[in-house]
């Protein structure tokens, strides 16, 4: 039986994927035999509707002085943090005397670099060594650790309570949210405000985008889930907003209780949540159903592939890409190699699956027949920057929302 991280209650498993490697763990070839594994599983709880994780990894086994994911790779993500910090400024700060910011999760620096510019007063907290230190050499102020209540109270007593904490794509990769919500009622000053955002579970639902499931992602949130857990510690959610970046996302907004009156936003995320049930068993053992669907769909589509002899070669190793080629069974013998900008994958080969990972150079210097897209979520990005590719007769193979060809 498993219980819910967050309540306790008793979960509903509904998928399970078998064993997987660590999403970020590209290795090379004297690593192979000692590479770790764990059982991938995600179930739903019935009392306070959060999906998550059945088994856990440790998170020292994935955010250490050698992560593989830079935020920077994406200069559409720049842009999208570049907003954000924008807003905060303008919506939050303009009337703060000396303001003072806190990133969660704050990786290379990509969003904080918009206040360090300005001079603003601001920390980063940042458990990956590698990429702190990237973050630093931006001129962002950064400790490496995990974000905690302990560590809370840490930067409230050095530096004063902040006027707004931000935390990008990495709440739901924390198991222990009571301690980080306990931490944000420390560290939030009274008028202060806490905005996160991550991939959205409706999205992932409706998207059938079933490779945001790894184990960095202990959690997939609805807006039910998030209220049931933070109003546990008299914090509210008060605005809710969609973005299309990670393919789908929910930014939230949550404040003391009491201090501002929640926007029309909240009640009608609510009813939409309700409507595509997602308080329902019944609609993750469809969600089930449209994975496996989708992974024979790719596998048969690969396997005719090959069997023509065509050149696939796998385009940006993400970590959702872990779960594809794991998953659905996608070998070296299958894809070529996988393209991929970041120095520190590449050279490497793929968790699990072993496919060599190359740089981008030699994707444009010898394109292939076909791409397999695993950085879908930047589809916009790439496309416009690949128009050679298909000029030359390249096509791209994509699978969410559903296996096609493109090109
Ligand atoms: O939640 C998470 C998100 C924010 O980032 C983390 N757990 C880890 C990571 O997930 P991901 O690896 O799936 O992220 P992306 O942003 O979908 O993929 C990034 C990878 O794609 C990088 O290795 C760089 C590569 N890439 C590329 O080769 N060419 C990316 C772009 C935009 C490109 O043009
Ligand atoms: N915010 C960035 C990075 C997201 S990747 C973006 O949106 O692109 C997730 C990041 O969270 C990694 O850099 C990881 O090291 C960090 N992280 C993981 N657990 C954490 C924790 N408990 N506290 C703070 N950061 C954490």
């Amino acid at each position: 039986m498993y219980q819910c991280q967050i309540c306790t209650h008793k979960i509903e498993p509904f998928i399970s994927f078998g064993r997987m490697p660590i999403a970020n763990g590209f290795l090379m070839p004297d690593q192979f035999s000692e590479e770790y594994f764990y059982n991938l599983k995600v179930g739903f709880c019935p009392e306070c509707e959060m999906v998550q994780l059945l088994e856990f990894v440790d998170r020292e086994k994935m955010f250490h002085e050698q992560y593989a994911f830079f935020s920077s790779t994406s200069s559409f993500m720049a842009r999208h943090f570049g907003m954000l910090a924008e807003k905060v400024k303008c919506s939050f700060l303009a009337e703060v005397r000396d303001p003072f910011v806190v990133e969660i999760g704050s990786n290379d620096g990509i969003l904080l670099e918009n206040f360090a510019r300005q001079n603003i007063r601001h920390l980063g907290v940042e458990p990956s060594a590698n990429v702190a230190e990237a973050a630093r050499e931006k001129g962002v102020k950064s400790i490496c650790a995990f974000f905690d209540d302990d560590i809370a109270r840490q930067i409230a007593s050095e530096n004063g309570r902040a006027d707004a904490i931000l935390a990008a794509n990495v709440m739901c990769h924390i198991p222990y949210l009571h301690s980080v919500a306990a931490g944000i009622k420390i560290l939030l000053k009274p008028g202060g405000m806490f905005i996160f955002e991550d991939p959205y579970l409706g999205d992932i639902v409706e998207k059938t985008a079933y490779d945001q499931i790894y184990d960095e992602h202990a959690f997939y949130f609805s807006l039910k889930s998030i209220h049931n857990l933070f109003s546990q510690y008299d914090l509210e959610v008060i605005h809710t907003e969609s973005y299309n970046v990670h393919g789908g996302s929910m930014r939230f907004y949550i404040s003391h209780k009491g201090i501002h009156t929640p926007s029309s936003s909240v009640m009608t995320q609510i009813d939409k949540e309700c409507i595509i049930g997602l308080h329902q068993h019944k609609t993750y053992e469809l969600f089930r159903k449209s994975v496996e669907k989708s992974r024979d769909q790719l596998k048969r589509l690969l396997l005719n592939l090959k069997n023509e002899n065509r050149r696939v070669v796998g385009y940006a190793a993400t970590s959702k890409s872990t779960t594809v080629t794991n998953y659905c069974g996608i070998t070296p013998d299958i894809l070529e190699y996988m393209s991929d900008t970041t120095p520190i994958k590449q050279g490497k080969y793929s968790p699990g699956t072993h496919i060599p990972v190359r740089t981008y150079e030699e994707f444009k210097a010898n394109y292939p027949d076909y791409a397999l897209l695993f950085g879908w979520n930047h589809a916009e990005e790439i496309m416009a920057k690949e128009k050679t590719f298909c000029d030359r007769n390249g096509k791209w193979i994509v699978y969410v929302p559903k296996v096609q060809i493109i090109g």
